[in-house]
Formats: structure tokens, sequence, C-alpha cells
């Protein structure tokens, strides 16, 4: 037997060895939503209310509606803005402590019918979530508890008022990615013109928050709750200027979830009273406070500072980055922040870009059962934030080698538990095989902790082809999903990029087959088991259109995915023109969206249809968008 032959007949022992089973979670884990929401990583906060007319932070609850009159509101441009730096959704003030309410609510009269804007029509909860929903963003809400308007405020009669708001928030503005509690309360106020002190005492007792959490379960159980006193699935980051301690633990004692401490600790052994309760930093991008100032030019973060203090300390410690960006009294973003945003949006994308580990082969101390199929160090490059290597049961310690298809130079390495099955690791080690010999590269104070969803840790500069991960401690067997070799860009140079058309809103197109293509989400796709095959949208109404892209599935798959199509068009869904017919080159390599354009034209149908794929006998298309004419 050569040894091509003995690997062979060791693979097929494996394979007869039958596939090994899954480790049994450890601990709490995290609920479906709130992996989902961990994934998104950061969006955008928006205050803007009576207080951006009054040049307060914290409104006392008698300020005149007749203030608000944002004449330049423009929702679409500043959810296309929150798009285009890379942001994921965004959440707005909806009521802050002033009581005044921004959207067109029957539970109190200070609200915004009381204001000039739109001749008291206007409503600014509708006017974001319509925008994000055109442009394939989660919108969210914040909703003080505290109300320094409300007369019946610190009684029971105020949780009437407050419940009501919750319910109509809820149910008329589509999905709620998350609804945001704040913890400031009681203390001085207008309440109704009594103009006094009042305490509420415990606020878990007086809002109910048990009742509050069923409430919100009822009417959108994917809502993420933050704050409720510890009873919802995220809280606060411990800071307002966006950063988290490290190590950072999903992972609490339910005792302590009311009066976190931070950094939080993790039992070495899991209990019965853990839950898991996600972290969000919260910062604002403008150092002038959380509304928009008079006074806030020059107070803008840089990108860099962005990066360093905030993103790497926020997201790379594992939590979600909430960034606030205010809109000003005409009701639109303040250019200097827009620009910091934008640049900051740049130089994170070109820091996720390229994973220098990708497809690297590994070689692990332990792989479970093993099975290296289902469990094996390759996991760690696949790209697949759903894989990963685990060892045997016993074995909470080991290591994995990587060998990189060829040496790079990276300084930030990502390492990703797999959350479902619980938050394992307590002390990790990345080494470098440099001047032949292994060198710990990660030198940050805390070095290697807590992994959890990620964590982002700084290491020297390094160049390489071999990397290692050890897992020196871990409260069960290790299962670790991904790991990446990454490179800070330089971001003094980074440059906003242009602004993006992000061509025609497709929030009311329809089309019966290619919904998952017009849904502005690139990880849903239309998909057809045959070539050719077509999709049919209809736009809604007849408009010039001059451009049309195609992003091509994004799953990480070739097969079926379209690399040839004809785009036709039609006015009336019957009579179709050929506009446009070619190739989408270099998807294989690089599955980019595409932007084709051609001769304007009106139309209110157009009609896509794959006419080949790199491989297998399918058609696919991630996104499709449409331009009009200039
Ligand atoms: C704080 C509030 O008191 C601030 O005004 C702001 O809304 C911030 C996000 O939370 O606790």
């Amino acid at each position: 037997m050569n040894t091509k032959h003995i690997i062979t007949a060791l693979l097929a022992l494996a394979s007869t060895a039958g596939a090994a089973n899954p480790p049994a979670p450890c601990g709490a884990v995290p609920t479906e939503q709130q992996i989902q929401w961990q994934r998104m990583e950061w969006y955008a906060f928006v205050h803007f209310g009576l207080n951006t007319y009054t040049n307060k932070e914290w409104g006392y609850g008698d300020e005149d509606p007749a203030m608000f009159n944002p004449t330049k509101f423009d929702a679409d441009k500043i959810v296309s803005t929150f798009k285009q730096a890379g942001m994921k959704g965004m959440i707005y003030t909806a009521k802050h402590h002033d009581g005044f309410c921004l959207w067109q609510t029957k539970a109190t009269k200070h609200n915004i019918s009381q204001s000039p804007w739109k001749k008291g029509k206007g409503d600014v909860a509708r006017e974001f979530s319509t925008a994000c929903k055109n442009h394939g963003m989660r919108f969210g809400v914040y909703l003080s508890p505290w109300d320094r308007n409300c007369a019946e405020y610190g009684r029971p009669g105020y949780l009437k008022v407050y419940y009501k708001q919750i319910e109509e928030l809820l149910t008329k503005y589509g999905n709620i990615f998350e609804i945001w509690f704040d913890g400031a309360n009681g203390g001085d106020g207008f309440y109704g013109g009594a103009k006094e002190r009042r305490n509420i005492g415990k606020a878990d007792d007086y809002y109910k928050f048990a009742d509050v959490v069923k409430l919100i379960r009822k009417l959108q159980p994917n809502c993420i709750i933050w704050g409720a006193a510890g009873r919802g699935d995220a809280s606060w980051g411990g800071s307002e200027q966006g950063f988290v301690k490290y190590p950072y633990w999903n992972v609490i004692n339910t005792e302590n979830a009311a009066n976190e401490r931070h950094p939080r600790t993790l039992a070495d052994t899991p209990d019965k009273s853990e839950k898991w309760l996600a972290l969000e930093a919260d910062t604002t991008i403008n150092g002038s406070g959380w509304f928009w100032h008079p006074n806030q030019e020059g107070r803008v973060k840089s990108p860099q500072k962005l990066m360093d203090d905030v993103y790497m300390k926020s997201v790379g410690y594992g939590a979600n980055l909430i960034l606030n960006v205010a809109a000003n009294r005409d009701g639109q973003l303040d250019p200097a922040d827009v620009d910091a945003l934008l640049r900051f949006g740049e130089a994170r994308r070109q820091l996720l870009a390229t994973d220098f580990a990708k497809g690297a082969k590994g070689k692990a101390s332990n792989v479970r059962g093993n099975d290296a199929k289902n469990f094996g160090p390759e996991k760690l490059t696949d790209g697949d934030i759903e894989s990963y290597w685990c060892t045997d049961d016993k074995v909470t310690t080991g290591e994995v080698e990587l060998q990189l298809k060829k040496p790079a130079t990276f300084d930030v390495v990502r390492v990703r538990e797999q959350i479902r099955l619980g938050q394992r690791v307590q002390d990790f080690a990345i080494d470098a095989w440099v001047d032949g010999q292994w060198q710990t590269i990660d030198k940050e104070e805390a070095a290697g902790k807590s992994i959890g969803n990620q964590v982002m840790r700084r290491v020297q500069p390094t160049t390489t082809d071999k990397v290692r991960l050890r897992i020196t401690k871990s409260r069960a067997c290790p299962c670790i999903s991904e790991l990446s070799l990454l490179k800070m860009p330089d971001i003094a140079s980074v440059t906003a990029p242009a602004v993006q058309d992000t061509g025609l809103a497709k929030g009311s197109w329809t089309s019966k087959k290619g919904a998952a293509a017009i849904d502005g989400k690139e990880d849903t796709m239309w998909h057809s088991d045959k070539c050719p095959a077509s999709i049919t949208v209809d736009m809604g109404q007849k408009q010039k259109i001059a451009a049309f892209s195609y992003t091509p599935r994004q799953d990480g798959t070739v097969k079926d995915m379209t690399d040839r199509y004809t785009l036709e068009v039609s006015a009336n869904g019957k009579n179709w023109k050929k506009v446009s017919e070619g190739e989408f080159g270099n998807l294989r390599a690089n599955p980019i969206e595409q932007r084709v354009d051609f001769s304007p034209v009106e139309a209110r149908f157009f009609r896509f249809t794959a006419t080949r794929s790199i491989e297998g006998s399918g058609s696919s298309a991630a996104e499709i968008n449409i331009y009009p004419a200039k």
C-alpha cells in the first residue's frame, strides 16, 4: 500500500465510523433573535425632537410643540447615508424624557399633531420606518419610560399611557428590530403643570417590566428589548463613550441583571440562573451631546477615534454598537458628522474586506470524534459562520495550526465562537510562526479572554504563513466557528466614497417569484432550479430608467449563479422590449454587484431573465436594482 492508499483507507474507516454528534449547549444560550441581532454589529441612533430646538439634552416637559418644524427633513436621505456607511438599521427617539411624541399617537395630546410641520399631519416615525423598509434597513424605536410631561407620571395612571405608546409603535410601523427603554428615571419635571419632583422607587416595580416584556413578545416576538431592568434581551454597555469593558461576557447571573457591573464576570461552571444578555455600546458621533446643538462644529469624533476607541472596543469586544448621528433643526444630518461617518464606514469596510486566513488548511490537536468533515480545524477558515471546529467533550483545551495559502501581513485577528452552543472559552492565545519559532502576537491588556459572537484582537503587525490558535481554558469543549486575519487600513488616508446612487426605492415593488431579489437584502435571493428562468417586477408606476444592477448570490456558492442575462421592460406588463443583454464577468473570483447602463426608456415593469449559470442548471439573483435616467 502506498501513502495514497493508506489515506484512502483511513478516510473510508472514518466515514464508516460515522459522524460525531454536536456537543450539548453549555450554560445559557442566545435566542435566535439575539443571534441575528448580534450579527448586525452596528446601527444608527437618531436623537431628534424638541430638544433639537431648545439646545438642551433633557427637556423639562413643557416645551412648545410649535417649535418642531424641520422643513428640509428627508428620511430617505438620512437612511441612505446610514446604509452607505455600512450600518444595518437605525433607532429613532420617538419619545424622549420630555414626553413629546413624534408620531401620531392617541395616548397623549403632547404630540406632533400640535406642530406646524406638515400642518400637524407629520409623523417622523412613519417616515423613518418607510425609508428603512425601502432601503432594506431595520427600524427600531427609543421610547423613554420617564415622561416629564405626563400629569400621571409616578402614579399608576401613567402606565396606561406608556403601554399604549408601546402598543402603537409596535403595531403601526412594521417590524421593529429593537425597542430601547432608557434607564434615566424620576426627578423633577413639568408633569402636567405640577412642576415637582416625582420619585418612582424601583423602576422594575413601577413600570412592571415583566408585563412590558410580555406585551412586546405578544406584539412583536422578534423585537430585541433593550433595558427593562435586565428582563429584556440586551442592555447598556456601561459607558456613553461607545466602549464596553473586556473581557465581555454575554452570560450573566439573572440576579445581577438589573444592576450589572462592568466588566461582567463569568462563572467557571454554568448554573441554572444564567441568562444570555447581550450588550450594546452607545455613543454619539458628535461630542456636543445626543441632540444636535448649535455649537457642535469641530466636535465630531474622527474616523480614527471611531475605529480605535469606539468600534474596536465595542464590536471588537463582542458587543453591538449604536452610534448616534443627530438631525439638526432643518431635519438634516450635519455634513461634518456625515463625512466622519462615511470615512469611518469605508475604513471598516476595508478592514473587513480581505480575510487572509480564508481557505487556509488546518491541523488540530483534537477533533471531535475524529470527524473532520463536521468538526475539523478547517471550519475556522471556510467563511461559514455556522460551522465550527470542536473537540471531544472532555477536552477543554486545544490548538489549531493554520497554514495560509501564502504569507500575509495582518494586524487584527478576529475569532468567533459558535454562540448557539453557549459562551465557553475563558482564555486563549494567538501565535504566529515568525523567524523560525512560534511567537505570541496578541499583546493587548487582558489578551485573549472572552470570545462570544466575536472578538477582534489587535496584534503587532505580523507577516507569516502560519498562525496558531490556542484555547487554554474553557467551560466545556471549545466550539470555534471562525478565525480571520485582517489588516487595519491607514485611516487618515481613507476617503469617503462618492455618494452612491442606490437606485430607485423598492418598498412598493412587487414580484410573484422574485420578491427575494428586490427586498434590499443581499443575504436573501431569488432561486430557480431552471435556466433560463425569469422574474417579472412591477415597480408600481411608470418612470424613465437608464440602468440596472445585479448582485449575485452572496452565500459563498457558485452553483446556479447566473452570469448571463437579458433585461426587458414594459409599460403595461404585456408588450416587452429588450433593453440589455450580456454577461457579468469575474463572478467566481469576485461576486459583487455589477451595474449595466442602457438607453433611457420609460417603464413600469421589468423582466430579468437568467440565461446561463457558472455551474449547475439553475438560476439566482441576490438583488436587482433599477436606476432612474438623470
Ligand atoms: C441617556 C439619556 O438620558 C440621554 O438623553 C440619551 O437619550 C442617551 C442615549 O441615554 O440615558
